[in-house]
C-alpha cells in the first residue's frame, strides 16, 4: 500500500476522507498536528494557507509515496497556484472531496491547472468515490525495478 498525504485548506474534507478510507464513519475532529497512521499522513488546513508552513508540506511529501490536493466541491477558490505539482517529487493527484455539494468540475479544472493528472471524486460521508482512491494507492505499476526487486 502506498502511503498517501493529505493536502488542502482547513474544512475542505482531509480528515473526513482519512476516517472514510479507514471505513470509519465520519466525525468532525480538528487536526491539530500533522497526523502519521498506516497509509495515510493527515496535515492541518492551516500548513496549506500559510506560506511560511507550505514549505514544511514539501518536507513532509517525503514521508509519503504520493501527495493529494483536495479542493471541495464547493470550495469558491482554491489555495493552489498553477503547475505547483512540480515542487515534489512524489506523484501528485487531486481529490474533489464532498461532491454531495456542488457540481465538482469547477474543483477538477482548479486541480488540473495545478498539475493534477489523476482527479477523484469523493463524498466522505456515503463513501461514494473512496474505492477509487484505495485502489490507487495498492496500484503497484509505476514502481521503478529497484523497488519491485527489493520486495519479497
Ligand atoms: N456533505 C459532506 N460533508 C463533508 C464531506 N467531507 C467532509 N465533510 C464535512 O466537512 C467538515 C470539515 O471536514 P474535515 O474533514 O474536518 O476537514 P479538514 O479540515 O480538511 O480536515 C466536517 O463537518 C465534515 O463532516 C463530504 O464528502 N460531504
Ligand atoms: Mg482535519
Amino acid at each position: 500500500m502506498k502511503r498517501l498525504l493529505l493536502v488542502g485548506r482547513s474544512g475542505c474534507g482531509k480528515t473526513s476522507l482519512t476516517q472514510a478510507l479507514r471505513g470509519e464513519q465520519v466525525h468532525y475532529q480538528k487536526t491539530q498536528s500533522m497526523v502519521f497512521d498506516d497509509f495515510l499522513i493527515d496535515s492541518p488546513g492551516e500548513y496549506a494557507e500559510n506560506h511560511d508552513l507550505g514549505a514544511a508540506l514539501a518536507l513532509y511529501s517525503y514521508e509519503a509515496d504520493v501527495v493529494a490536493l483536495l479542493i471541495a466541491a464547493d470550495d469558491d477558490y482554491s489555495l493552489f497556484p498553477p503547475c505547483i505539482t512540480c515542487l515534489v517529487n512524489r506523484e501528485v493527484i487531486g481529490i474533489v472531496t464532498k461532491i454531495d455539494k456542488a457540481d465538482p468540475r469547477r474543483a477538477e479544472r482548479w486541480l488540473r491547472l495545478s498539475g493534477c493528472k489523476t482527479v477523484y471524486f469523493v463524498n466522505s460521508v456515503t463513501r461514494e468515490g473512496t474505492e477509487a482512491v484505495l485502489k490507487h494507492l495498492e496500484n503497484n505499476k509505476n514502481q521503478t525495478k529497484i523497488e519491485q526487486n527489493t520486495e519479497k
